[in-house]
């Protein structure tokens, strides 16, 4: 990457509420404003940037951590100690930035050895060099003191649907993430893996495709306490889903390591929009979430510029994410304050039922007080929810002027 003239982003006041701040906890990756605008279709538009200089950028933005992947930073093939040479450099460079590096991971997808797969290549000779490749950036992580390894599954998947036995993929997935988890404990390190879902691309069909199919797969582990998710907003929108409801059913399982805000539009190829730029009500309520559920990881924007920016003006898409998340926090707070919402939210939980009958606690009276009530579900059913006013409420508040 190639450093480029400094450049002045939006000047903000002092007293501007949602200027970034690093308790905030916002996150980029070095790929994200490194992004050089290139496509399946298209060449590179920028040159991209040293990462000492996007590091000097992001921090001068308000954000609080820096994540890496190790092939931006040195060969996997380098000799240890230049790799640990880039590694100590690298950290020394995040805390002269006043930075940390909450997230480390490797790209097991770039190089032509993993056009079948990585992980679950039918190749054994290419699941080893991935398993070495993989051991590698680990070290590099531990090095750094990154404690969450992201894991995107890009090439684990198929095409041609006879290429592998489905199963037997699985299985390869299993004792490979099952291998990493037995290093990181013999090595003592601090590390959690995360693993990011995507239901396809650059493959017709990835493994693990969605929220729930990797946290299906994480109880199947050896050790399902060392592995999470990181969910992707473009990634699940990618699949049909709304990001808000998988974010919530790993919150529950206390499996959302990591999360990669970013934006999308429907039906689409991966865009990694600007977070907020398309779909603002699963935005807002997804804020809402990690906000009042207490989610204490990192807010990563997983965000690439559009391809039509200039080197100078990339950063707009890392202060708008900011800004965006901090505009909707703020919404979000008011929403969950307005007496006209809880009118209609708690008019709704309420029941004149006889207490006792109530409870989803099980005990052998309560079995035999249900079997036995006389229920009138036809008084039930006359309750109205009133969900359009709060709908429209919800909507102006995303429209400011709520
Ligand atoms: C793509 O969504 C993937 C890679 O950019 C990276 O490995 C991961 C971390 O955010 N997201
Ligand atoms: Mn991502």
């Amino acid at each position: 990457m190639t450093a480029t003239e400094p450049t002045k982003t939006g000047e903000e006041t002092q007293t501007d509420p949602y200027k970034p701040r690093k308790e905030d906890k916002f996150s980029f990756g070095l790929w994200t404003m490194g992004n050089r605008g290139h496509d399946g279709f298209g060449e590179a538009t920028r040159r991209g940037f040293k990462p000492a200089y996007l590091l000097e950028k992001l921090a001068g933005l308000g954000a609080w951590g820096v994540n890496f992947q190790d092939d931006d930073l040195v060969a996997s093939e380098a000799p240890l100690a230049e790799r640990s040479r880039a590694a100590r450099q690298f950290k020394q460079q995040v805390e002269d930035n006043g930075l940390v590096t909450p997230m480390g991971t490797t790209a097991l997808f770039v190089k032509p050895v993993f056009k079948e797969g990585a992980f679950t290549a039918v190749d054994p000779g290419v699941r080893a060099f991935t398993l070495q490749k993989t051991l590698r950036a680990i070290d590099f992580a531990a090095e750094v003191g990154a404690p969450i390894f992201n894991l995107w599954g890009a090439r684990e998947g198929v095409d041609a649907e006879g290429s592998k036995d489905p199963l037997e993929a699985l299985k390869r997935y299993r004792e490979a993430i099952g291998f990493i988890c037995r290093y990181v404990e013999d090595q003592g390190y601090n590390i959690k893996f995360a693993l990011e879902p995507k239901p396809n691309e650059p493959r017709s069909d990835s493994y693990l495709p969605t929220a729930g199919h990797a946290l299906a797969f994480i109880a199947t582990l050896d050790q399902p306490d060392r592995v999470g998710v990181n969910l992707e907003l473009a990634h699940e929108t990618i699949a049909n889903l709304n990001f808000y409801h998988e974010v919530a059913q790993a919150l529950e399982a206390g499996k959302l390591f990591h999360i990669d805000l970013n934006d999308q539009k429907v039906m689409r190829y991966d865009q990694n929009m600007r977070f907020g730029s398309e779909s603002l009500k699963i935005a807002f309520f997804t804020v809402k979430l990690l906000e009042e559920k207490n989610y204490a990881g990192p807010r990563h924007f997983d965000v690439h510029p559009y391809r039509t920016e200039a080197e100078a003006d990339v950063w707009d898409a890392a202060l708008g994410s900011m800004r965006t998340y901090k505009i909707l926090k703020e919404k979000a707070q008011r929403f969950a304050a307005d007496p006209r919402i809880e009118a209609i939210l708690g008019q709704n939980r309420r029941s004149d039922l006889p207490g006792d009958l109530l409870t989803a606690r099980y005990s052998p009276e309560t079995a035999r007080r249900l079997k036995d009530y006389r229920f009138d579900p036809d008084r039930l059913a006359r309750k109205g929810y009133r969900y359009e006013k709060l709908d429209q409420l919800t909507i102006e508040y995303i429209l400011g002027i709520a």
